[in-house]
């Protein structure tokens, strides 16, 4: 797992240095899609098919990909933050996670301009590289830098995340909006971030991350606290105190 993903990341970085010739396509409007996340995501399909062969697949750009071994499953974004990658920002990332029998069991994001290598077994912790990782602790608001995601073009919402910003934003030490789904989760289980939340997201973007930040000692889990996070993509993540603080918060703005 660690392996696919750092050998799909060393040709990110390879394409991010020439990313001038990458052929750009659109999947819909401001949803742009290159040859570097197709590219990535052979790598991958390739790597973990051979090491684990039958396991099924949920990657971002092939879709579904059904297994012999019906267990087992593979939720891959092969470049997350595709918009940061095209306009040459270095904040990207690949996010691998495993799936057992609907579990999410082990998870690693991995950022090749930084090569920085986030990885976490249930059970087993959550490291960058060799280092341990713990959400942060700080449990006011006023203390905290919150990460989030507004909504993109062409998609609705953008009036909602405003009231949201507002509940939180002049209550926070900081609000930061990277553009990496799988990076804010790995970042706030290393306690570089005390919170995160954002609406809508894709299995993908959040399965790895999620392993992550509850293998740090954090919680991550839907907006309302009901329902399956994976399927709603409505999501919340952080220390018991900093969860609690911001589901309050978004309770009162909706
Ligand atoms: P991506 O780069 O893999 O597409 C940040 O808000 C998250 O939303 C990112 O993890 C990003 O993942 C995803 N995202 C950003 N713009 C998008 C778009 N236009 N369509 C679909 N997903 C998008
Ligand atoms: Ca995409
Ligand atoms: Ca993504
Ligand atoms: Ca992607």
């Amino acid at each position: 797992m660690t392996d696919a993903a750092r050998k799909a990341g060393r040709r990110l970085a390879r394409d991010f240095n020439e990313i001038e010739n990458l052929q750009v396509s659109k999947k819909g409007p401001a949803d742009f899609v290159s040859k570097a996340d197709f590219k990535a995501e052979e790598i991958i399909f390739d790597e973990l098919s051979r090491a684990r062969p039958g396991y099924g697949f949920l990657m971002e750009e092939r879709g579904a990909v059904e297994g012999s071994d019906k267990t087992h499953r593979w939720i891959v974004d092969p470049l997350d933050g595709t918009l940061n990658f095209l306009h040459a920002q270095p904040h990207f990332a690949v996010s691998i996670a495993l799936e057992r029998e609907g579990e999410l069991i082990a998870g690693v994001i991995y950022n090749p301009a930084s090569d920085e290598l986030f990885h976490a077994e249930k059970g087993r912790g959550a490291y960058m590289n060799d280092r341990r990782l713990r959400v942060s602790s700080r449990r006011h608001l006023e203390e905290c830098v919150i990460a989030t995601g507004t909504p993109y073009f062409g998609k609705k919402g953008h009036a909602q995340f405003l009231k949201e910003l507002h509940k939180i934003m002049p209550f926070a030490a900081g609000i930061r909006r990277y553009g990496a789904a799988s990076l804010d989760l790995a970042w706030t289980a290393a306690g570089r971030f005390d919170g995160f939340w954002e609406r809508t997201l894709q299995p993908w973007d959040i399965a790895a991350g999620i392993v992550m930040v509850r293998e740090a000692g954090g919680y991550a889990g839907s907006i309302t606290g009901t329902g399956d996070v994976m399927e709603t993509g409505d999501i919340v993540a952080g220390n018991e105190a900093m969860m609690n603080e911001l589901r309050k918060r978004l309770a009162d703005a909706a």
